[in-house]
């Protein structure tokens, strides 16, 4: 069987794709709620019924695990999915990443950027402390970047000045000592920013995001459970379901990842 990878629209294909190169003879089956995107901007009631919706729809079609690329539905919606599958494997975004990051930080100064929604739900800062309970966690929300990645704008001067509104005060102008010494990646657009994060944070900083280390999570709980698969590479499918608007889908899906995508 296939994984599962829902996310509320096309930036969860930072996490298909960190999955495709960890897991590359695994099959996945991937849905974004275009319909219904930005979950960003929800209640953390609309965000987890939308995500038990996306959730059975996948669980119908046959997956062995779950994984929840969206930042905000991991952030208000995990309990609730595992609760409603408890045979099924969940992986969220938001455990991994903030694992990662409080082994990255040197000082346990951890800045986590991400959307409203996520940032209202609180979960970062609490999946750091339970790593690390003495880090000091300041939760960005950086909504704009949202919009600005699916413009196509991932560098340039318009997205380098977006960039230092919302982060030189955490760090370039922040004073020694206050300043943020990791840099968490909370939302799915944000690792197409990756390059411009860095010059703006400096080399100093740590960066981490939570596409990559999810996808080394779902490595590890596919192998501790038995449910790796022995096929080759080559027979791995990946497929493509969005809930309404597959030519943007398409489209937008080019920033993200570096191959072409038809929907089903
Ligand atoms: N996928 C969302 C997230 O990771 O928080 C960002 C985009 C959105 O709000 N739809």
């Amino acid at each position: 069987l296939p994984i599962g990878v829902f996310d509320s629209g096309v930036g969860g294909l930072t996490v298909l794709k960190a999955l495709r190169e960890r897991l590359p003879a695994e099959s996945l089956i991937y849905l974004g709620d275009t319909a219904r995107l930005p979950y960003g901007t929800k209640s953390a009631a609309a965000v987890s019924h939308y995500a038990l919706q996306a959730a059975h729809a996948l669980v119908r079609m046959g997956i062995k695990a779950l994984v929840v690329a969206d930042n905000t539905s991991s952030a208000h919606a995990l309990e609730a999915l595992r609760a409603e599958f408890p045979g099924l494997p969940v992986t969220g975004v938001v455990e991994p990443g903030a694992a990662a990051a409080a082994l990255a930080s040197a000082q346990g100064r951890i800045v986590v950027i991400a959307t409203d929604s996520t940032v209202q739900a609180g979960t970062y800062p609490r999946a750091i402390h339970n790593s690390r309970p003495g880090a000091r966690v300041i939760s960005k929300a950086c909504p704009l970047f949202v919009s600005m990645v699916e413009e196509g704008m991932t560098d340039g001067p318009i997205a380098e000045q977006l960039a230092r509104h919302y982060l030189d005060p955490l760090f370039a102008n922040a004073d020694d000592g206050q300043k943020g010494d990791c840099l968490l990646l909370g939302c799915t657009h944000f690792p197409a920013l990756a390059d411009l994060l860095r010059r703006v944070v400096g080399p100093e900083t740590a960066m981490v995001d939570s596409a990559t280390t999810t996808a080394r999570a779902v490595e590890d709980l596919l192998e501790h459970r038995g449910l790796a698969t022995d096929r080759p590479p080559e027979r791995a499918r990946v497929r493509y379901l969005a809930t309404d608007a597959p030519d943007r889908f398409a489209r937008v899906a080019r920033i993200f990842v570096p191959w072409t995508i038809a929907t089903d």
